[in-house]
């Protein structure tokens, strides 16, 4: 182990002295390998480094981001109008809003509706991963509810039959939500079923394991940490290479139509 985290290690620093990283942009589609990852701080993340890896700079109707918080940090709301998803890689967070108390642990998450009051304190050093995006109301609905659980404690289903390709929900299926958060866990050698095309977009973060992503007329290999971002109609596939379950967290728009974009 220690030989592989030092080649490991080595080899990166190699890449790096040569101006290579597996980070690639392009109209439709970027991926966001470690080696490329840029630190930075906002208002509402006092104290913590950030590192935004999809952004609407880049095409994209949301942002995602690493909030790296030291012990003791808080963060706050975002701007006016946005919807918020939380989730932690590793840490634990306190979130306090409107009089309660949740405790966030490892692959605990919160969907925190739009324009409400809370704070997320950082109990020890934590990395969450963020999504942000304007919430987009159905008329007729109400305003969607705040959702805190825990992806660990959820039951995984086979997608569309396959049991090589399980999948977890991770917020309610109901119209209330204009977007989904859903964890997809490949054992080895599964793959998706078809090349999809579609309005909607994707965040993507992997969270073990890897393979090959097809992205347009590209497939790149991709691994633990890496980030994707797929707009409209970007062709996409995934198989699982490797020996151990390749897993990521996805984030698609939902339940809306496509003109209410
Ligand atoms: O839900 C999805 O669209 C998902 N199957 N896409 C993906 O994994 N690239
Ligand atoms: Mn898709």
């Amino acid at each position: 182990i220690l030989f592989f985290r030092i080649s490991k290690k080595r080899d990166l620093n190699m890449r790096q002295k040569i101006g290579e990283s597996r980070s690639k942009f392009r109209d439709n589609h970027a991926l966001m390998s470690p080696d490329s990852h840029e630190r930075t701080n906002l208002p509402n993340w006092p104290g913590s480094e950030l590192v935004i890896v999809i952004a609407p700079q880049m095409g994209a109707k949301f942002s995602q981001f690493f909030a790296h918080m030291p012990a003791g940090s808080i963060a706050h709301p975002p701007l006016e109008g946005m919807e918020r998803f939380i989730f932690v890689l590793d840490g634990e967070v306190e979130l306090s809003i409107e009089g309660s108390i949740h405790k966030l642990q490892e692959e605990g998450y919160a969907f925190l509706p739009n324009d409400r009051n809370y704070q997320i304190k950082a109990q020890i050093d934590t990395r969450l991963i963020v999504l942000e995006r304007p919430f987009v109301q159905l008329e007729g609905q109400p305003a969607p509810k705040l959702h805190v659980a825990n992806a660990k404690k959820l039951t995984a289903v086979p997608m569309k039959g396959d049991d090589m390709l399980m999948l977890k929900k991770l917020i309610p299926e109901n119209l209330t939500y204009d977007c989904e958060f859903n964890i997809m866990d490949f054992s080895p050698g599964a793959s998706l079923p078809y090349v999809e095309t579609h309005f909607m977009e994707h965040g993507l973060l992997f969270l073990n394991g890897g393979g090959i992503y097809r992205l347009d007329d590209c497939w790149y290999p991709v691994e633990k940490g890496d980030i994707i971002w797929m707009g409209p109609y970007c062709p996409q596939w995934f198989g699982a290479i490797g020996r151990s379950n390749a897993r990521y967290l996805i984030y698609k728009n939902w339940n809306r139509d496509p003109h209410a974009f």
